[in-house]
């Protein structure tokens, strides 16, 4: 896109610096590859693939089936991969990850074990210079930030946390050699969908398993098997059509039937056979039986009343049962859990539920953690507390755009972007999958796959009309912002104290951060603006530069 830099300078000036070699940082490489730009992409961890890197706790898998939780921009890939189970394990999906940074040659491009610490914005120049972590700066004209929603592991404020004698883990940070509980008194604080995974399996495992939760949440059985050659077959051979409808038919990205009626149309018989039917089909699926329970409050609590029954039906002990039937928060305003057996690891005898609502954790002792003075004796402590979601990996760089404002300073009041994929003063610097976008509400694949391609087809239209930089307007970025939160109050998912809502973290501002107008129609609104010469966006010419900069 640049004049050629000089031997001397090559190494150091990039046309694109891409923050994060997880999913949406290594396709947004091999789109820059394609356009003939040089990049650099910086990843903290010892290797790509993000959160699938970072999430390996027992248990963990994805819960969005995956001949759909998979890249669709190459033919090949999509033909050649085999899945071995409807829903992946982690180490298959990070394996996965791998072969996709082999196949395409994305290595060399990629700098490991490296942070991006800082950002800054020359306004003269119209370029980047970004600071890594082992202390070099580089120059750039397009910063991507692919830091991913779910990275910035959150651990609590309790009280005591470091006087813990035995081995402490978060699951969003899982050790790399494999952590055996044999024999161990484990203790889970937190039943969000990380925990709703590994309880099941950490408690075959240990000797006694003492889950802290304060916050019971629903979840769908996943129904997990083997995927067989058939089914392998009939997804390749009806690709074309099935990522199709991911993005432009289904609101969250997943081929899936489309509700055609409300749970009220139905009599009480024919809606408990769908949500029966739902059930038995498994996964997030089941939040789609009705197109309204995410909007009526009386639709919502049919959903969330046959959940309940079935936690009921599950679970022996009725005081344990009762405790698990979620009652504060509409069904999927929290994030839906998906799960294989979690409900029925509350019959085993080697598994307690303690309830911290009422009385949350005192604090945590050497040994043990204490609840309404009562000592729960553990040997290691698993932390499924989650993350500072959205913005908090973000909030990590120090990124400073016009006028030496900080991004943090901007949205110290929560997250304003342009369609998700700007933010009004920080010229030439891109989020993927950013608060303002479907992301974390659709199959994140297919939102990160469109969020790359936008971008990359807007550098080749800047490079065509020779414009150095581009930038969201306030008042375009004014009014989307207002429009993600219409949409938002429009359903039930405020309700929650979620983290889609900033809510699990103090002091983080109450907004709905991600665009709940669904994959289709954010996508047209993208396009439509692309079309328009992107429309809200300011552009400064290659010529303005210079000028500026001479
Ligand atoms: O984190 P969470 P997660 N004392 O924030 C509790 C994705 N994901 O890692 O609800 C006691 O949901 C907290 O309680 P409360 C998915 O999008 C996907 O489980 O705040 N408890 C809550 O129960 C998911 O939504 C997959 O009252 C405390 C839990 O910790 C997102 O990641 C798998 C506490 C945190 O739950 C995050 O899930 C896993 C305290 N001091 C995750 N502090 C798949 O695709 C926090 N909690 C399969």
């Amino acid at each position: 896109m640049s004049a050629q830099p000089s031997a001397a300078t090559r190494a150091a000036a990039y046309d694109v610096v891409v923050v994060g070699a997880g999913f949406a940082g290594m396709y947004m490489l091999h789109r820059l590859r394609g356009l003939g730009m040089t990049a650099r992409v910086y990843e903290q961890g010892s290797g790509v693939g993000g959160t699938w890197y970072w999430n390996r706790y027992p248990g963990a898998r994805c819960d969005v089936e995956s001949m759909q939780y998979s890249y669709s921009f190459s033919e090949e890939l999509q033909q050649e991969w085999d899945w071995s189970e409807r829903y992946a394990p982690q180490p298959e999906i990070l394996a996965y990850a791998n072969h996709v940074a082999d196949r395409f040659d994305l290595r060399p491009d990629i700098q490991i074990d490296t942070r991006v610490e800082r950002a800054v914005f020359d306004e003269r120049a119209n370029i980047w210079s970004v600071t890594t972590s082992d202390g070099k700066t580089v120059t750039a004209k397009f910063v991507v930030l692919a830091t991913g929603c779910l990275s910035n592991a959150r651990v609590p404020d309790i009280r005591g946390l470091d006087r813990f004698k035995g081995k402490v883990y978060h699951t969003g940070h899982w050790p790399h050699e494999a952590v055996d509980f044999t024999g161990q008194r484990v203790a889970v604080i937190g039943t969000g969908s990380s925990s709703i995974q590994a309880v099941p399996v950490i408690a075959e495992q240990a000797r006694h398993l003492t889950v802290f939760q304060r916050t019971a949440n629903f979840s769908i059985p996943a129904h997990n098997g083997p995927l067989s050659s058939q089914q392998r077959e009939w997804f390749r051979k009806n690709y074309p059509e099935i990522r199709r409808f991911e993005r432009e038919v289904a609101r969250n990205g997943i081929y899936t039937q489309q509700p055609d009626r409300g749970a009220l149309d139905d009599s009480d018989n024919e809606r408990r056979a769908r949500y029966e039917a739902g059930w038995q089909h498994g996964g997030t699926v089941f939040m789609s039986v009705y197109n309204n329970v995410l909007l009526d409050k009386a639709a919502n609590d049919t959903a969330a009343d046959f959940v309940r029954g079935k936690i009921a039906e599950i679970v022996r002990d009725p005081v344990t049962a009762k405790l698990l039937q979620p009652d504060n928060h509409p069904i999927g305003s929290k994030r839906i859990c998906v799960d294989t057996d979690y409900f029925a690891t509350f019959n085993r005898p080697n598994v307690e539920l303690v309830d911290v609502r009422t009385d949350p954790i005192e604090e945590i002792t050497e040994n043990a953690v204490r609840v309404a003075g009562k000592d729960y004796e553990a040997d290691a402590l698993v932390l499924a507390t989650g993350f500072d979601a959205m913005t908090g990996s973000v909030a990590k760089i120090e990124i400073v755009g016009r006028y030496g404002q900080t991004l943090n300073q901007k949205w110290a009041e929560g997250p304003r972007t342009y369609l998700g994929l700007m933010s009004a003063g920080f010229p030439n610097l891109f989020i993927i999958t950013g608060p303002g976008s479907p992301s974390v509400l659709s199959n994140m694949i297919v939102s990160i796959e469109q969020h790359v391609d936008w971008i990359a087809d807007c550098f080749a239209w800047m490079r065509s009309k020779g414009l150095a930089a581009m930038e969201a307007t306030k008042p375009a970025e004014d009014k989307w912002v207002e429009h993600v939160n219409e949409v938002a109050h429009t359903t039930l998912y405020p309700q929650a104290n979620s983290w889609y809502m900033g809510a699990n973290i103090p002091g983080k501002p109450r907004i709905f951060m991600p665009y709940i107008g669904g994959v289709p129609v954010y996508r047209q609104k993208c396009d439509e603006v692309a079309a328009k010469g992107y429309e809200g966006f300011a552009m400064t010419a290659a010529e303005q530069r210079q000028a500026a900069a001479s």
